[in-house]
């Protein structure tokens, strides 16, 4: 009788934390991914190491996109905690917060340049355009990245481990086309045609991942060479799925990415991981709501 209770007890106690908790993670690798979820209400940042969830900001604004710097110390995100979207830091030991733009205009999707000094973000200049903007650390000032780019509107640049190239999406005549941007030579070059989006480099700067539209018409993760030969979905098998945001891991042999299934448009995105040698895919992180922007490292 006792024990039938103590059972039920246990039972009833761990159905009640799966319920609570409102997800699942499955998570086995010894490095730390980084997304944003809105699956306690608002959108947060939170930081998935081996199938143990952190909360990193707890804020009723919109928390997201978190990029770390090289050596995985701090994080930049995005928030409109204080009216409109500005760039964060945050210190990911001691969750120190710091404002880094304070213009009233939104500020969204940060990254770091290879030697950490720079943060690169987007700056919202009117209804459809965006200008992609350079922030020293040092002295806080900001300046175009790209001030003499042939697009009319850039966003979310990434640059390489080497700080020699600069992968980013541009708004072309038809919609939104991935390109570069050589340091050394200044010199920018279209990687596709339009219909495709949100290039990441790979760690040794010879792949690109990235989102195209061509084959299901709703999104998949294309890999291609960073001279921008040799493309491939690797998510040809998903065509009831919106696949966004992927992110390669630490050690280049896998991805990250977002996934929604056709029924909930973009709504649904749980995480998901993709062996770049065997294909497998495998579900890494589960909840209500929106699981986007994951970041590996
Ligand atoms: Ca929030
Ligand atoms: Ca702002």
């Amino acid at each position: 009788m006792f024990r039938n209770l103590l059972l039920t007890g246990l039972l009833l106690a761990w159905t009640s934390s799966l319920c609570f908790s409102g997800y699942i993670a499955k998570f086995d690798h010894d490095s730390r991914v980084v997304f944003s979820s809105n699956f306690e209400g608002n959108a947060e940042i939170y930081l998935l190491t081996r199938n143990l969830l952190t909360k990193l900001t707890d804020d009723p604004g919109t928390d997201e996109w978190a990029v770390p710097d090289s050596k995985g110390e701090s994080i930049v995100f995005t928030s409109d905690r204080s009216g409109n979207f500005d760039v964060y830091i945050m210190n990911l030991k001691t969750r120190e917060v710091k404002k880094l733009t304070a213009d009233s205009r939104d500020e969204v999707s940060p990254s770091w340049s290879a030697d950490d000094r720079f943060i690169y973000y987007d700056l919202k200049t009117g209804r459809n355009s965006w200008q992609t903007m350079k922030l020293d650390l040092g002295s806080g000032r900001s300046a175009r990245l790209f001030p003499d780019a042939p697009y009319k509107t850039t966003i979310v640049p990434f640059e390489n481990r080497r700080g020699e190239e600069i992968f980013f999406t541009a708004k072309a005549l038809m919609g939104w086309l991935v390109a570069k941007y050589s340091v050394p030579d200044r010199k920018y070059t279209d990687l596709t045609e339009s219909g495709s989006c949100r290039p990441k480099i790979s760690p040794d700067g010879r792949k690109v991942a990235y989102v195209c539209f061509e084959d299901d018409g709703l999104g998949d993760i294309y890999l291609m060479n960073s001279d921008g030969s040799q493309k491939t979905n690797l998510t040809k098998d998903r065509a009831d799925f919106y696949d966004y945001y992927p992110c390669f891991s630490p050690k280049g042999d896998m991805i990250v990415f977002s996934s929604s299934p056709k029924s909930q448009k973009k709504t649904g995105y749980q995480l998901y991981t993709l062996n770049l040698q065997s294909g497998e895919v495998s579900r890494i992180f589960a909840s209500n709501g929106n699981n986007s922007f994951p970041y590996w490292f």
